[in-house]
């Protein structure tokens, strides 16, 4: 078969600079790197446990836990070490800072210094790795404060601490039966597939939108005892499906992958929710603002989606810290502001609800 001219991620992104006649190139530079650590782990990830790189890290010694309280893989900790050694050198960042990580990342001497700030989740759904189900990585661009770019001083953690609308790029790589690469610059999403002959990504979804109506939710259904009223209505109508108030059946998928659950409804529309719930009420939520709910947000909201909290625009929710968990709802237009909708609303109180029944202090 002819080789079809298809457009390279760097022509796309020489491309897309051309809008700004200034620019010295070390975003595009940036965005190469990030491209290069997310093909390196999409090799880990493919060879597996033929690498040796099944099941936890430092599992001999019981296992490695994060800043999250999770016990790392081995690929989480291999993920981040490649993010981290293609992007350290290259003199576009001030600073990182991961998912696997307690504090910013401060770029080592010799390397030079950026104006960028790089936040990742290097290996998202890694609990799904040694089952062999679809993860993969996802980042988040920030500009460092003038004053970090002037003195190259080291970074600390509220230079991070950055609405999602500040990005200046965002994306994720997936690591499914083929890798993939999505992205926004700030002018819309594409998605590149990577060509494993020429280890290059190609061009092959150019401006995706993610439908705004659709008849496909997402939630992780065993924790429907601790959700709020709005959520728990909003899942029952779907489940009511034709004979219920929505007027039309729904369907289901959870994969506990984040990353793949996002494609599919940027590729096919449908509604995310992972909200904020009575489970631990010492999280606010599951997903984390920065690396994980803020880029997939700019993402959808790129797209022609809706990225929220269930209260307010996700894009605008100022962060507190750097792993600071949120409740995240995102997909199709219509139905996040539906579910916002329904957290405006006032909760009908059931009148067996036993929080409201008659109370007496006198027993029968
Ligand atoms: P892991 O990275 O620990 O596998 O968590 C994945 C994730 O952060 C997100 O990708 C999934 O949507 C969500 O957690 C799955 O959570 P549950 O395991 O509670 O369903």
């Amino acid at each position: 078969m002819p080789l079809r001219h298809r457009t390279t991620l760097t022509q796309y992104l020489i491309e897309e600079r051309r809008r700004f006649p200034n620019s010295k190139g070390n975003f595009n530079a940036l965005i190469l790197d990030v491209a290069l650590a997310c093909k390196a782990i999409a090799r880990a990830v493919a060879m597996g446990e033929l690498g040796g790189l099944y099941g936890d890290h430092a599992a001999e010694a019981g296992g490695a836990i994060n800043v999250q309280g999770e016990t790392q893989k081995k690929l989480d900790v291999l993920s981040n070490d490649l993010f981290i050694r293609m992007n350290e050198w290259g003199g576009h960042l001030a600073g990182m800072a991961s998912e696997e990580m307690d504090h910013p990342y401060q770029i080592p001497k010799p390397n030079p210094r950026g104006k960028y700030l790089l936040v990742f989740d290097p290996l998202d759904g890694s609990s799904n790795i040694d089952v062999n189900v679809s993860v993969g990585s996802i980042f988040s661009v920030l500009r460092a404060p003038q004053d970090a770019i002037d003195s190259g001083r080291d970074l600390t953690e509220q230079d991070f601490l950055q609405p999602g609308a500040t990005q200046a790029a965002a994306g994720y790589a997936l690591y499914g039966p083929t890798t993939m690469l999505v992205l926004t610059v700030g002018n819309g999403v594409s998605a590149f597939t990577l060509d494993p002959n020429l280890g290059e990504f190609m061009l092959t979804h150019p401006r995706l939108k993610v439908p705004e109506d659709t008849q496909e939710f997402a939630i992780n259904a065993s924790n429907s005892r601790f959700w709020e009223p709005p959520i728990k209505r909003y899942v029952d109508e779907c489940l009511a499906g034709k004979s219920g108030a929505r007027g039309k059946d729904f369907n289901m998928r959870w994969i506990a992958s984040m990353v793949a659950e996002a494609h599919r409804i940027l590729m096919r529309g449908g509604v995310f929710m992972y909200p904020k719930d009575n489970k631990d009420p010492s999280k606010a939520g599951r997903l984390r603002l920065l690396y994980e709910a803020n880029p997939i947000g700019m993402i959808m909201e790129q797209a022609g989606g809706r990225a929220s909290t269930g209260r307010e625009p996700m894009l605008s929710v100022k962060p507190s810290g750097l792993h600071q968990r949120i409740g995240l709802v995102f997909g199709s237009k219509n139905e996040v502001e539906r579910i916002e909708r329904y957290h405006r609303e006032p909760v009908e109180i059931e009148n067996n609800t036993p929080l409201f029944a008659e109370r007496t202090l006198f027993r029968d």
